[in-house]
């Protein structure tokens, strides 16, 4: 069987795995889970991944694989190439670190579980997923700025080709811009978000290319 990604268009977290796939040219089939409908919370879901969020693998008939971080090292020790992770231990660590603020300190803030913790009040969840957001775009704008004094300037987040840490400031970038950032002073980030968006397999893995996208 091909692989099976449980996904939904707009999450960003299945944004990374989708465009990973596509670039590693690993054939798979899509299945929605609507977070809208909350059910991503259903036992069904719980199953494939009990924390009870999008995405989630399958890799053979009933194996999964959750957590976006995981899936990616997974398949680039399956499917080695094209890269994800620099050879260079230095350059590969600065990828994790890039992957890491956005996995570990921004999404999270601005899960939907999380929002409906904060406030019943859609204009007061917007304002603490646009600070959270800020904070994260501000470190990672000076983060790749000291990648780059170290390995040079290469126009992605972090070197000259597509890695780990593309996959998951793009999807960060278009979440901060939903939720009101303005982006303009963040040229280092602009960049690299653009770099990544003329790469080949981009605009297949983009939320409005996805089949359970508004039309
Ligand atoms: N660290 C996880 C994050 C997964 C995650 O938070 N997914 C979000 C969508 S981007 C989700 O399913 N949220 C559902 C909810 O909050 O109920 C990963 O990288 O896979």
């Amino acid at each position: 069987m091909s692989y099976v990604l449980y996904s939904y268009w707009r999450s960003s977290a299945s944004w990374r795995v989708r465009w990973a796939l596509a670039h590693k040219g690993i054939a798979f089939d899509k299945v929605i889970v609507n977070l809208l409908k909350s059910e991503q919370r259903a036992d069904e879901h719980r199953g494939r991944n009990p924390i009870g969020h999008v995405p989630a693998l399958e890799v053979s008939p009933g194996r999964f694989l959750a957590e976006s971080v995981a899936i990616l090292e997974w398949l680039e020790e399956t499917h080695p190439e094209p890269r994800l992770f620099p050879t260079d231990p230095w350059a590969r660590a600065r990828v994790r670190q890039v992957v890491e603020v956005v996995n570990a300190g921004i999404q999270p803030l601005q899960n939907l579980v999380v929002l409906d913790k904060v406030s019943s009040d859609p204009e007061a969840k917007k304002a603490w997923a646009h600070d959270f957001n800020l904070r994260g775009i501000t470190a990672l704008e000076s983060l790749m700025r000291s990648i780059d004094a170290e390995l040079g300037k290469g126009g992605f987040a972090v070197g000259d080709s597509l890695t780990a840490a593309d996959l998951f400031v793009v999807p960060q970038v278009y979440s901060a811009r939903r939720f009101g950032v303005d982006l303009t002073a963040f040229t280092r980030v602009l960049e690299a978000e653009a770099s990544a968006l003329a790469t080949p397999h981009a605009e297949g893995a983009k939320p409005e290319s996805q089949p359970d996208a508004p039309k």
